[in-house]
């Protein structure tokens, strides 16, 4: 219920968002999480799980907890319970929840809440996008030198990750584009091309419950999701562009290269490669 969802954010999110928090790593050193991530996911699931027994649950912190991460054709809730951790731990003001409903592997409703912003964007496939009530509608732009473009650095510390990423970066400037921004919200990112306010947003790395509500909020916006070599928008595989238009989207994935990311529904004992990890 909105009381739930109200009471999580208002009480929980907001009010520790002021607070020093303890952070703990995961992945590596970019990757935190905080007690309150745990808190509210916990929260979350147990309340739906009440409604819905036998609805499935795949939870940022409960597959870093060890959960198997598994998408089936089971009615499914994708969460995020803080989106933008970092930003929350350093009380940079773009942090949001972000609740996806899937069934048959495909996303049927959308939810993304940036609770500093008070912005509360929904979206139901075949039912339009919304931000606090009001339609959304991407920008159409098919002029990529007209374009303002948002992408994330993400919590890779590697080489070849960082490298990839900045000369992504570079070739985006030289085509070129208007500017280049990040928000450090997956989730809030990606509306921004919903709302027109970005005529495009790309990453590698991400997690499946950082996209996809927004996905759908861009698509039910008229905007265009797809993975960066261009082939279908797949949620699993760790790989993204969402644009105002087919031309623009296109044009992206011709100049965005990817670094090697296992997908999120594969098994973490194998390595990047595919082979079991000793
Ligand atoms: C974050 C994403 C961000 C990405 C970070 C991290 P979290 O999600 O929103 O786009 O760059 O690596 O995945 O961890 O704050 O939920």
């Amino acid at each position: 219920s909105w009381f739930l969802f109200w009471f999580l954010y208002e009480f929980i999110v907001l009010s520790a968002f002021q607070q020093q928090k303890e952070v703990m790593l995961k992945s590596s050193p970019a990757d935190l999480v905080t007690e309150t991530d745990q808190r509210v996911e916990k929260i979350l699931i147990s309340a739906i799980r009440d409604k819905y027994p036998q609805h499935k649950f795949i939870g940022e912190e409960s597959v870093a907890a060890g959960e198997r991460l598994e998408l089936s054709d089971s009615p499914t809730w994708i969460i995020d319970p803080i989106d933008g951790t970092v930003n929350f731990v350093h009380r940079f003001p773009f942090v949001a929840i972000s609740i996806a409903f899937a069934v048959n592997k495909q996303t049927e409703f959308g939810i993304v809440y940036s609770c500093v912003e008070d912005k509360l964007y929904c979206a139901q496939r075949g039912g339009g996008a919304f931000l606090n009530g009001e339609p959304l509608h991407a920008s159409g732009q098919e002029d990529i030198s007209r374009c303002l473009v948002v992408t994330e650095i993400g919590a890779e510390r590697d080489d070849l990750a960082l490298s990839t990423m900045t000369s992504n970066i570079f070739r985006l400037l030289k085509l070129p584009v208007h500017g280049v921004r990040a928000l450090g919200t997956a989730a809030v990112d990606m509306c921004q091309v919903a709302t027109g306010g970005a005529d495009a947003y790309y990453h590698i790395g991400m997690h499946c419950w950082d996209i996809a509500a927004s996905a759908l909020i861009v698509q039910e916006a008229g905007g265009v999701v797809m993975d960066t070599d261009g082939s279908q928008f797949d949620m699993m595989s760790r790989k993204v562009i969402a644009a105002s238009s087919s031309a623009v989207a296109n044009r992206i994935a011709q100049v965005v290269q990817a670094f090697p990311c296992r997908r999120d529904d594969e098994d973490p004992s194998k390595s990047l490669c595919g082979a079991a990890s000793n």
